[in-house]
């Protein structure tokens, strides 16, 4: 059956036959192969790794990076809708799609030598190669430029020594993209698995994110090779592939959304108290409403954010804003589900919980909410006031 998007304002109308080919053929694939098994593996702590590889056969890794590296080559309004649909099974699914994509590929080719390039895109964009990305740390998380790894040259490359903390597919990554101070400056580079004096101990005992890795990594005296640094110099390489993975969870969270309030519009529908529907009632009726506003909003500003992307004006400021509102509008979203299902609200049957649990991790990662409330008001005044 084909699936039937949440599209109150005919947002439709103005998406091209290509973006709807992509938003129905992810919703498809996530509907037929993800929503079935993701509670099992939710339930279990594990990342479905048999959905990689079909992932990557429906485009979802590097959606907008070039044909000739083995990708999409398509627009931002492709990319986001993908992550729309993949979020709307879990944020587990999207997180993984958005760190191989924005976090991964887009360093790689944007910051990468064309060696490194054609090394190591064609096989991400398959899914026969997984990427991580390491910026945070245990004790710098809100304020990734104080880190404390860091990078020493050696005759024949580098050294290095630190650790990140809560890191996306860290220990079944083959390549990570980790963020080290090198002679005073912030540096990327591409750490191997098997490399000398690196490990990635996976973390354990979240109750959020569930069917996602999420890892340690650890480097002592690692050894580098020259070529395994990338040319950008600063925080802002980091935060340049940020503003491309917050992009995409702008999109994401509506997804999750769109889940929550399509259970909750069928269990309105037909969950009966007093003799009638509850979806009669009027209170029930303006949480409905309430959710179906909130998400068109957030799917206006993801479109008009997408055109910008495409066209080069988007700032990451805009970006900021779009995540800050669409993942806590998720996040309220899925408490008003909660209530909507009443008791079942708490059962596997429902995605209700899972989704709640994982918003609360969306909701920090890709900087926090507040964060993001910051890097806007310093927009809108002129001031920082980080610290
Ligand atoms: P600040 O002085 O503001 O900026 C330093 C340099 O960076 C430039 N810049 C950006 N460039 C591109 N995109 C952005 N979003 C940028 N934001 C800033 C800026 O222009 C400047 O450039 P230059 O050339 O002048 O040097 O830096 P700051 O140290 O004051 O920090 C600002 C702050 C707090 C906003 C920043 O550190 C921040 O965003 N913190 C949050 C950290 C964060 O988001 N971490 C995320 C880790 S990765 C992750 O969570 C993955 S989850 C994956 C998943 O599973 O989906
Ligand atoms: P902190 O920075 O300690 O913040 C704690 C609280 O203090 C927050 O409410 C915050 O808003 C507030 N706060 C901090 N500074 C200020 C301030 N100046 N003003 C006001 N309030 C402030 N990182 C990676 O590098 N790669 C990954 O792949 C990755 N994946 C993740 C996956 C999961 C499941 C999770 C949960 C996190 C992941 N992260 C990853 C880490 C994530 O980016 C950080 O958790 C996030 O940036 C926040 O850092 P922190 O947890 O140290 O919180």
């Amino acid at each position: 059956m084909s699936y039937k998007p949440v599209d109150y304002y005919n947002l439709d109308e103005l998406l091209t036959s290509e973006e709807k080919l992509v938003r129905d053929t992810v919703g498809n694939f996530v509907d037929e192969e993800v929503i079935p098994i993701i509670d099992k593996h939710f339930m279990a702590g594990t990342f479905p790794e048999e959905l990689v590889e079909k992932m990557a056969s429906i485009g979802v890794f590097g959606v907008t990076l070039p044909q000739e590296y083995g990708c999409a080559g398509m627009n931002n309004i492709c990319y986001g809708l993908a992550m729309q649909e993949l979020e709307r099974a879990d944020s587990a699914i999207r997180s993984f799609a958005s760190v191989q994509s924005s976090l991964v590929m887009y360093p790689i080719y944007k910051y990468g030598s064309e060696e490194q390039r054609r090394k190591w895109l064609p096989k991400l964009a398959a899914g026969t190669a997984i990427g991580c990305f390491g910026l945070t740390e245990p004790d710098y998380g809100s304020n990734p430029n104080d880190m404390i790894t860091n990078a020493v040259k050696t005759e024949g490359g580098y050294l290095l020594n630190g650790a990140k903390m809560w890191i996306t597919n860290g220990s079944v990554a083959d390549v990570c993209v980790v963020w080290a101070k090198f002679e005073g400056k912030v540096r990327g580079f591409l750490v191997e698995k098997g490399f000398k004096g690196f490990t990635a101990p996976e973390m354990k005992g979240k109750h959020s994110l569930r069917a996602s890795v999420t890892s340690e990594l650890v480097f002592q005296d690692c050894e580098i090779p020259e070529e395994n640094i990338l040319t950008i110099e600063g925080l802002r390489g980091p935060l340049s592939c940020l503003t491309q993975a917050r992009y995409g969870i702008s999109w994401g969270a509506l997804g999750a959304a769109m889940g929550l309030y399509d259970s909750s519009l069928n269990y309105a529908k037909s969950r009966i108290q007093f003799n009638k529907p509850i979806a009669s009632f009027q209170l029930v009726q303006q949480k409905l409403v309430w959710m179906l506003s909130e998400i068109t909003k957030g799917q206006l500003l993801c479109y008009h954010l997408g055109k910008m992307k495409d066209n080069g004006t988007m700032t990451p400021q805009q970006v900021s804003m779009a995540k800050r509102n669409n993942v806590s509008i998720a996040r309220e979203i899925a408490a008003v589900a909660r209530d909507i299902h009443g008791a079942n609200g708490i059962l596997d049957e429902y995605p209700v919980m899972r989704h709640m649990a994982n918003l609360e991790s969306v909701y920090t990662y890709e900087g926090t909410h507040d964060i993001h409330t910051l890097i806007l008001g310093a927009d809108i005044t002129g001031i920082q006031a980080f610290s």
